[in-house]
């Protein structure tokens, strides 16, 4: 496997690198020094927590020292002299980290390992890397919402996210199936929405596809929330790895978790709802938007931003269905209170509510790009798009910060192929080509913030085929975000066989690229493959749908029309 010199198969490549002759021999004991205005000791020792078995601890005559540079913010320059050892040179804790990342990829794979081993005495092959992100906005969203994702797994993931030079984990904490977060304001919350006593199983729009009554269940409940303690847990180990964790709360629609605990929170038109375990075939589920409602909403919010903390908090505002808003009376008296003529104008108030309760939560605002086809988005909101790269680009034109996550191709639910030996999945056709065939799609000087590759869970009940979709496509994705290019391939083949070496070491059950072992196979049970659609039908579909909305509604039509 071995082909691949150790620093052409860096993962995602940087941007220049320069091999020097011989190799840097770690010394039994490695020691640090910094020189560098805002980074102390600690934070360089953090950064080098995988030496721990030999170190690292401070010296003057340091092994591996870190000074400022005038480089840009996430940049790194890491020199490593046969002789001399180690130089980092940044101007960020970013850049400190990111540096960290390269030099742990030109270790042997043991220091992979969760917890690295030195077997033997560790060397690193003289090199002199520059390297610099194009993107500011590189990430992973995992929908912990349709299956629950334990703790462990979640702090696991934002170790592989920063593996990747990725710095963002967005987690989609509420959708029908379910309701991820502690409440205190409203405890049926914890006791109601966080399980559910069953789950469908086969393809997740099996109940579209092959009509309601064959829908099957496996009769097993399933279910997790995370506490305030937890978030607080997941989002500091998140600061610790340069990862800024994004907590979402899906709103109006997909709520049907959240309205079967807190009846209130629905029309009055709408049926009394008990724990959703299927996938399609839902009805609307989404929330009243007259006051008392919206007052409660933004309580919650409050808990989910101060659980987590950090500059984001995304409102979802994907695909919801407001026919219920047409006919409830208390919904149609609160509109006509507002002199709104319909109930498209009520969402764009509803979303413009959003907005502001979260800018007062001193949060950042990110929606769906549904909440821009709707118009009149406030400018401060960051639109994610998911419908494509020219909706996203629509948006940034409009003046939006915009997140690319175009389903075509970023989408790891989608399998890889129709093939048998996949376990199911909604639909089918995002490979490793096609993925590395895309990079986001510039949008103006600082528009498009980066890329984003999201999980949907409805296939997913598990770290072990969560970790077959999400790698090695990952790294993929992590390529386009860090570089701005897409990926030459198969060029990189062999560079990505070399990288999937360090992901075995750090125990991730990824995708063989030559397909799955035995053990992943869908096999004839419950996660027998079924067929799908394929994403360019689903990609060209959802371009379409929002093309078609953007000709209907102005974008830029004021939330008050
Ligand atoms: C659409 S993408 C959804 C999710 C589904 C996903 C399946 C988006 C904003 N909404 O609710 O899980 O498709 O691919």
């Amino acid at each position: 496997m071995n082909i691949v010199p150790v620093e052409q198969s860096l993962w995602p490549s940087p941007t220049s690198v320069q091999p020097q002759p011989g190799a840097w021999h770690l010394p039994s004991r490695v020691t640090t020094s910094v020189q560098h205005p805002e980074i102390a000791e600690p934070e360089v020792i953090e950064a080098l927590w995988f030496l721990r078995p030999i170190g690292p601890s401070p010296s003057q005559s340091a092994d591996i020292r870190v000074r400022g540079a005038d480089v840009p913010p996430g940049a790194y320059r890491l020199a490593v002299d046969a002789e001399r050892g180690v130089d980092i040179g940044i101007l960020d804790r970013a850049g400190l980290l990111a540096a960290a990342a390269t030099l742990r990829q030109l270790l042997p794979d043991d220091a992979w390992r969760p917890t690295p081993v030195t077997r033997d005495a560790w060397s690193v092959p003289a090199a002199v890397v520059d390297d610099q992100p194009v993107h500011q906005w590189r990430g992973l969203m995992i929908d912990v919402a349709r299956h629950y994702l334990p703790v462990n797994q979640v702090l696991r993931y934002i170790d592989l996210v920063a593996m990747h030079k990725l710095n963002v984990l967005h987690l989609h904490l509420s959708d029908n199936q379910g309701w991820r977060v502690e409440s205190r304001c409203r405890p049926r919350l914890n006791e109601v929405a966080s399980w559910r006593p069953e789950t469908a199983v086969g393809h997740p729009l099996g109940a579209i596809i092959n009509s309601e009554n064959s829908l099957t269940f496996d009769g097993t409940p399933h279910g997790g929330l995370y506490t305030h303690a937890d978030l607080a847990a997941i989002a500091a180990h998140g600061r610790a790895r340069g990862v800024t964790v994004v907590p979402e709360i899906d709103l109006p629609g997909h709520c049907a978790a959240l309205l079967a605990a807190v009846p209130e929170l629905a029309t009055s038109v709408a049926p009394a709802r008990s724990h959703p375990d299927a996938f399609a075939s839902l009805g609307p589920a989404t929330i009243s938007p007259v006051p008392s409602a919206l007052a409660l909403i933004g309580e919650l919010l409050g808990e989910v931003a101060s659980a987590v903390g950090g500059p984001y908090l995304h409102v979802g505002g994907d695909e919801a269905d407001l026919s219920e808003w047409e006919t409830a009376p208390e919904v149609v008296e609160h509109r006509k209170t507002l002199a709104l003529p319909d109930v498209a104008a009520l969402r764009r108030h509803l979303d413009q509510t959003l907005a502001s309760t979260v800018v007062e939560l001193d949060r950042l605002p990110i929606f769906w790009d549904e909440a821009f086809t709707a118009g009149g988005l406030d400018k401060r909101a960051l639109v994610m798009s998911w419908r494509g790269d020219s909706i996203g680009l629509r948006a940034a034109a409009a003046g939006h910060d915009v997140i690319m996550a175009p389903v075509d191709p970023t989408y790891l639910d989608y399998a890889e192929i129709d093939h048998a030996d996949e376990p199911v999945a909604l639909g089918y056709g995002n490979d490793v080509a096609r993925l590395a065939a895309w990079a986001p799609p510039f949008g103006g000087p600082g528009r498009v913030l980066g890329c984003h590759a999201p999980i949907w869970t409805e296939a997913v009940p598990d770290a072990r085929l969560l970790d077959y979709r999400v790698f090695p496509r990952l790294c993929v994705l992590a390529q386009a975000a860090w570089s701005g290019r897409p990926t030459d391939w198969p060029g990189r083949r062999e560079a990505l066989d070399r990288h999937c070496a360090r992901l075995l070491a750090a125990g991730v059950e990824f995708r063989p690229l030559d397909g799955p072992l035995p053990w992943q196979r869908g096999g004839t049970g419950a996660r027998r493959w079924t067929g799908g659609v394929p994403v360019e039908t689903v990609g060209a579909f959802l371009a379409q749908q929002a093309d078609d909305e953007l000709s209907t509604a102005s974008p830029d039509r004021p939330a008050t029309n």
